[in-house]
């Protein structure tokens, strides 16, 4: 991580300062919280003068990480494509963090020369400290971080872009109440609970955490009768942000993480609803399989010798 703007120590992403007393992980609060808005107005966080206008914005995101898989897919499926440039970094953590460069799929940071997205951080905020996390909103004009915090960036691509994007509304007006209600179980229990259960150091905090993930897991089962997406009809920000984590499951925190209960596939709904949203144009490109399996199983605090597994099958052929 970066202490006072400088790179220290060789990276580990399950450090002790982010511990509780139990041995829980707990997740660093995410520090750039600016928003793009219509005019140029302040968002809900952080201050204004970023307003939506094609070719400013830059996503940084990893393949592997969920949280940005999620901002990749709301632009994606918002058809901001030409709007917000993107840049891919390689799938294995470094020593020194996310690297740009040559592995496929991934790109060289083409807009600000850097090797290490820790270099982004220390351009936006000399003096940063904290982990130089993805997803990281970019602004090439003022050259500064607008957001870094993945949950923000999903809502302004979703309602900040106007004419810009297409007028699909994945936090439409009527639904934002129950979106909103869903969300916060569904992170806490599942999206940030497989953490919580991977990088647990004692038993307790890891059965919690275990516990919590297959309960959402029974319940979005349960919910899915009957119904395409949580909601009904109509895909969702919450359907997105339960999908990244279910696409990850078996391949990544079913052995890695030890969420060993059941698998995804043993499923039959999540499974049926994880294939209708990988059929939506534009989904599949947003998952790397090869990536995931890489990045998840290059964090050396659990897996010292980094041989990646040959399985699972692919959820989809081809
Ligand atoms: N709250 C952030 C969390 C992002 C996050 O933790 N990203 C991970 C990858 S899955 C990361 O970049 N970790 C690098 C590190 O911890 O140093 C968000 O949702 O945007």
């Amino acid at each position: 991580m970066l202490v006072n703007g400088k790179w220290t120590g060789s990276y580990h992403p399950v450090q002790s300062k982010d511990k509780d007393a139990k041995g829980a992980f707990v997740r660093q609060e995410s520090q750039f919280r600016n928003w793009i808005t219509r005019d140029d107005r302040p968002g809900p966080t952080g201050e204004g003068g970023f307003p939506a206008e094609a070719g400013r914005y830059h996503l940084y995101v990893a393949l592997t990480c969920p949280w940005a898989c999620r901002t990749l897919l709301v632009r994606k499926l918002k058809g901001l494509d030409d709007v917000v440039s993107v840049s891919v970094v390689e799938p294995c953590l470094t020593d020194e963090g996310w690297r740009f460069g040559d592995f496929p799929g991934a790109n060289r940071d083409t807009l600000n020369g850097a090797t290490y997205l820790h270099e982004i951080y220390t351009r936006a905020a000399p003096a940063y400290t904290g982990r130089a996390t993805v997803p990281v909103l970019w602004d090439k004009q003022r050259q500064t971080i607008v957001n870094n915090e993945s949950a923000d960036i999903i809502r302004m691509l979703n309602g900040s872009f106007g004419e810009l994007g297409n007028n699909i509304d994945f936090y439409p007006p009527d639904l934002r109440a129950e979106i909103d209600a869903l969300n916060e179980p569904i992170y806490r229990k599942l999206n940030n609970g497989v953490y919580r259960a991977g990088f647990a150091s004692t038993q307790q905090a890891y059965e919690e955490a275990v516990w919590g993930v297959f309960e959402m897991i029974d319940e979005s089962e349960q919910r899915l009768t009957g119904r395409s997406f949580l909601f009904g009809d109509r895909l969702t920000e919450t359907d997105i942000r339960l999908f990244v984590t279910l696409v990850r499951f078996d391949a990544a925190y079913h052995d890695l993480f030890k969420c060993n209960l059941r698998r995804v596939i043993d499923c039959p709904n999540l499974t049926a609803y994880l294939r209708r949203i990988m059929i939506i144009p534009g989904v599949r490109e947003t998952v790397n399989i090869e990536h995931i399996k890489l990045g998840y199983y290059s964090i050396k605090a659990l897996n010292p010798t980094g041989i990646v597994p040959l399985g699972p099958e692919p959820l989809l052929p081809g």
